[in-house]
């Protein structure tokens, strides 16, 4: 008798709002966007840079930090605001490429720490209304492109620490100001902001940003709540991320996040996401030349797939709004990647229970009747030509997705033996087998 030797996780939790996490649980790939004043500076400011490494804390210089890192009084912060003129920026041109990179979602930085709304807000003059883009609406522009094709979109929207208003939180390490009344700010600026976002652009969810024990102070359990009450009632479908309240996120938002370019071991019990960078730096940077390979980035997006989750892999515009090239290469990589063996990874399944003789971790789909497809995607150089998967199952047929050539395969007491063809000289791209079994 054939038992059935593996199990299919949904991500647990996602039953309740099923429906509204459904784009968001098969998307699995999504772009990322810091893009503000501090776009201006690239890493520099009055002849210093930035380093592009990671501090002893484990903190890093990300370029959109450049106001607090480099000390830049506000007044002079603020007077960058004129100089910012995008004249290359094409909403069109960003959106088709995360298209063309094989992603489904797209999240922008509409207020980053630095509390600069890049849309024009009718709360705070520190907009996109004292910029020479006065009369555009990027973010509106930028919806209208997704929509066309056809990904979903939503903010960044920094809650808790915003640097231009007087009562907003500032880091933890950074003495001249402290908030006394946070209250006042959480009011006048905070709440009403989230609410224009909502009520102007529909976005599909909100990202917040907090980090560990730091917020617990100003982001209790009671403002988190009135802030998640004010989007639910604004908003049947937008989904709330988990940093919303890193230290206390409670049961009512929709997904977690991990900390930055954090991949987890395991399982996780709510449908999730790692925010990732492709260099050091979220925004751009000038100095900043750690270009993570495609490849490397593949086996992020692949494993994060493998344990449920998504990968919201990010580039920082330059001012002018073009795409830093490095950038824009890598994501075309794995776009083309994506087109042979994206059924191997959008709207999959886990197959918790699966293992393979080499560096291989597995994604599963139902098809019709009692078959099934399950992708064992081959990370590593094999190191023979055979993968040996314990699967009591039938096997109908055994196939290299980017190829389609047939393979073929053995079994043997509850294992299937698989031969690997040879490799195209030169080709270190991940692999897909893609198996069709019957009950
Ligand atoms: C962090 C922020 O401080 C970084 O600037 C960046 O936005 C990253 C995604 O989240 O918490």
């Amino acid at each position: 008798m054939i038992i059935s030797s593996f199990m299919s996780i949904k991500a647990q939790g996602s039953n309740n709002n099923s429906n509204k996490l459904e784009w968001f649980e098969e998307a699995r790939f999504g772009m990322f966007v810091h893009w503000g004043l501090y776009s201006l500076l690239g890493g520099s400011y009055q002849g210093r840079t930035m380093p592009d490494t990671t501090l002893a804390n484990g903190n890093s210089w990300y370029a959109e930090w450049i106001q607090q890192r480099l000390e830049i009084p506000m007044d002079d912060y603020k007077a960058l605001a004129p100089r910012f003129n995008p004249k290359d920026f094409n909403a069109d041109e960003w959106i088709g490429l995360a298209k063309q990179a094989g992603m489904k979602y797209f999240v922008i930085t509409a207020k980053h720490h630095d509390g600069f709304a890049l849309w024009n807000s009718d709360v705070s003059d520190f907009d996109i209304g004292a910029t020479a883009l006065k009369d555009r609406d990027i973010l509106g522009e930028l919806v209208a492109a997704c929509r066309k094709h056809g990904l979903r979109y939503g903010f960044y929207y920094s809650h808790w620490q915003d640097w231009e208003h007087p009562q907003g939180a500032v880091p933890f390490w950074h003495s001249p100001r402290r908030a006394t009344d946070f209250e006042v700010y959480w009011k006048q600026k905070c709440l009403p902001q989230v609410k224009e976002l909502i009520e102007r652009y529909d976005p599909d969810l909100l990202w917040f940003d907090t980090w560990d024990n730091e917020a617990k102070e100003l982001i209790t359990a009671e403002r988190r709540d009135e802030l998640i009450s004010l989007i639910r009632s604004l908003s049947k479908k937008c989904l709330i991320n988990g940093r919303i309240a890193m230290h206390d996120p409670g049961d009512d938002i929709d997904f977690r996040e991990m900390m930055d370019n954090a991949y987890p071991q395991d399982m996780q019990s709510k449908p999730w996401q790692t925010p990732a960078t492709m260099n050091h730096t979220w925004a751009y940077h000038g100095n900043d030349f750690n270009w993570k390979s495609s490849g490397e980035m593949l086996r992020y997006l692949v494993s994060n797939a493998s344990k449920g989750g998504n990968y919201l892999l990010n580039i920082g515009p330059k001012a002018d709004g073009t795409l830093p090239l490095p950038g824009v290469r890598r994501l075309q990589e794995m776009g083309a990647w994506l087109l042979a063996n994206g059924e191997a990874i959008y709207a999959t399944e886990v197959a918790s229970n699966l293992r393979g003789t080499q560096d291989v971790v597995f994604t599963q789909k139902k098809l019709e009747g009692d078959r099934q497809a399950i992708y064992a995607h081959i990370m590593g150089d094999a190191v023979d030509n055979k993968l040996t998967i314990t699967l009591a199952k039938n096997v109908d047929t055994c196939q290299l997705l980017d190829t389609g050539e047939i393979l073929h395969f053995s079994n043997a007491g509850g294992d299937i033996v698989i031969e690997l063809p040879k490799r195209a000289r030169y080709d270190t791209s991940i692999r897909v087998i893609k198996i069709i079994t019957r009950q």
